[in-house]
């Protein structure tokens, strides 16, 4: 199939699905084009059968807003009409949904072409659900041709909030278990590992608090992997509470692969996850999450048996997790190998892709 995706291609979790998925259709011999205002972190360059076309913005200076959903719907035509696209998929329905549908309208009479939408989390949960984009969000839901979710929670969560009709499948995020894997872990100190875009919904300043509690009981330090708006502050907490020395902030990183596997333990404190990639590709490299119960974390990671799922907020439980898991190694070696058997009977990309190429058969028969 020739298929054109289309993503934010910064640091998140909607970016990172799109690219690999992309990059793993690629290698099972789709034509795939990425159509975006960058080339998508993950993508590196020249792998076969993968395309990047740039969508560029007009700064004429009429436009306080530069229009980028109409220079995105006419790449995604023009993309379309010149290379034959079977299909678009979007990820994150705000805008890219919407540019899709309008693409859609620009073909010429002969030309179908149907438009996928995976909803990510927070497309629903925060941005479709202000008062703006709610009845956009739900227009572009409902005029997709097929609408994917990463987790029941967030199908069932869009069917109730949106009141919408539209059958939403559920393909759950995978990881490729073949490069995200177990490796040596880090020696001297036990190592403490977030990974997020530092948005408020990601609570990074827990993970600076749990370290604090940790490090009564253990001595570990803590990696704080990405960067976003709650990067400084929790650079200050961590002054304030005297732990410089044992937070390292590493900023973005596009091989996480590499580093994740030296990590004893991952936080994901969240407020809110419709899924929870990040767990999802620690639990792949044998690094046990201590997460929040919220959104759709439980359908990846069953509490007491690959990880620990606690209150959002509750500081003092995670870290007790924390602790329990640093100080027993046979029960850490225990649930670090039911995590990675996890990621790998359920989630590995070799299972979850031929679910997406089903989908997109059925919608093109
Ligand atoms: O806000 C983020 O965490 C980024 C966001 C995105 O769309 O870029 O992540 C969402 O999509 C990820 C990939 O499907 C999920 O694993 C995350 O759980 C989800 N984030 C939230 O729901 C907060």
């Amino acid at each position: 199939m020739r298929i054109g995706i289309t993503c934010y291609p910064t640091y998140g979790g909607s970016g990172i699905v799109a690219t690999e998925l992309g990059l793993e259709l690629a290698a099972r011999g789709h034509e795939i084009h990425f159509i975006t205002y960058a080339n998508p972190i993950r993508l590196g360059s020249g792998s076969e059968g993968v395309r990047y076309h740039e969508v560029e913005v007009s700064n004429y200076p009429l436009f306080q807003y530069p229009p980028y959903c109409l220079a995105l719907a006419s790449r995604m035509a023009e993309v379309a009409e010149r290379h034959q696209l079977d299909l678009l998929h979007v990820h994150y329905a705000i805008p890219h949904s919407v540019s899709a549908l309008l693409a859609k309208q620009m073909m010429s009479r002969k030309r179908r072409l149907p438009v996928v939408t995976t909803l990510h989390g927070t497309d629903i949960t925060l941005v479709g659900a202000e008062a703006s984009f709610f009845a956009i969000t739900r227009f572009s839901i409902e005029q997709s041709d097929g609408v994917t979710a990463v987790s029941e929670y967030l199908a069932r969560r869009t069917a109730e909030f949106f009141e919408v009709e539209k059958p939403v499948r559920v393909i759950r995020n995978f990881v490729n278990c073949s490069v995200y894997r177990p490796g040596p872990k880090a020696r001297g100190q036990k190592v403490l590992l977030h990974v997020s875009n530092f948005r408020p919904v990601k609570r990074a300043l827990d993970c600076i608090r749990i370290l604090r509690e940790v490090r009564r009981e253990v001595s570990a330090e803590l990696w704080m992997v990405g960067d976003g708006p709650d990067r400084s502050a929790a650079e200050k907490l961590s002054e304030e509470l005297g732990l410089t020395e044992h937070v390292k902030f590493l900023g973005k990183q596009d091989q996480v692969f590499r580093l994740m596997p030296q990590a004893h333990v991952l936080l994901m404190p969240s407020e809110h996850e419709a899924f929870g990639l990040a767990a999802l590709e620690a639990m792949a490299c044998g690094v046990v999450p201590v997460a929040t119960d919220c959104g759709g974390v439980a359908e990846l990671i069953t509490p007491g048996v690959h990880g620990y799922l606690e209150r959002v907020g509750d500081v003092e439980g995670q870290a007790r997790r924390v602790v329990r898991l640093l100080s027993d190694v046979f029960h850490y070696e225990q649930m670090a190998l039911a995590a990675r058997a996890r990621a790998e009977s359920r989630f590995d990309a070799q299972l979850v892709i031929p679910e997406y190429e089903h989908y997109y058969r059925e919608l093109l028969e």
